[in-house]
């Protein structure tokens, strides 16, 4: 087994998905979590002065999204043939394209601008992700895509929290049931279960 170490803040956000995926593939790491106080002395360690990084058997790796489709290619759950991972990618795309838009709003440091942008959000981007997104899952036995458990389910399952938080809705399993079905797909997995029983607890 290779020796992993994973880096990340202490926080779910974008490196959750990794967290979960390294679980679910069995693979032992060392779950790195950096203080922001610690952050300045590790940035310019890093490949691209952020984090996620993925560190294996000494060469580190980074951008989430490439490391969590490497992690479904290598634990089996990427898609069986070329039109399934297309169906993945252009789901996580989807996903992260929204995450993107809630992201710079909410580090944005002008108060009035934040409120004004995420008000626009709020009524004519949010809603129609949330319609589109639901839809999908119905379709796909309460997955992201492929209608199977896939490396977009341990993305949406580990962004979730977060998401509900920039995108200010803190209800939004309730609003849409089918949501909470594709955490559930994945945190349920004894594996991934067993690492978050066991995880630091961070709200998002
Ligand atoms: N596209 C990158 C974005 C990574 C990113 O924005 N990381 C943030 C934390 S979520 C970071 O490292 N911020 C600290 C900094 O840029 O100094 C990815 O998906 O990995």
């Amino acid at each position: 087994m290779p020796k992993v170490v994973f880096k990340y803040f202490e926080a779910k956000a974008v490196g959750e998905p990794i967290r979960l995926l390294l679980a679910y593939g069995g693979q032992e790491f060392e779950d790195q979590r950096i203080p922001f106080a610690q952050w300045p002395s590790v940035k310019p360690t890093t490949p691209f002065g952020q984090m996620p990084v993925l560190e294996i058997d000494g060469k580190q790796y980074a951008q989430s999204l490439a490391i969590a489709r490497y992690l479904g290619r290598k634990y089996g759950v990427a898609g069986d043939n070329a039109e399934e991972e297309f169906e993945i990618d252009q789901m996580v795309d989807y996903i992260n394209e929204t995450r993107t838009k809630a992201v710079v709003i909410h580090y944005e440091q002008d108060a009035e601008l934040k409120e004004k942008k995420h008000a626009e959000n709020a009524k004519n981007v949010y809603p129609v992700f949330f319609k589109k997104l639901d839809e999908v899952i119905k379709k796909n036995n309460g997955h992201i895509a492929a209608g199977k458990l896939t490396w977009a389910d341990f993305i949406f399952a580990g962004l979730f929290d977060y998401f509900k938080l920039i995108l200010r809705v803190p209800d939004l399993e309730k609003q849409y049931p089918s949501f909470q079905q594709v955490v559930d797909a994945v945190y349920t997995i004894p594996n991934v279960k067993a690492f978050s029983e066991k995880a630091p607890k961070c709200d998002f």
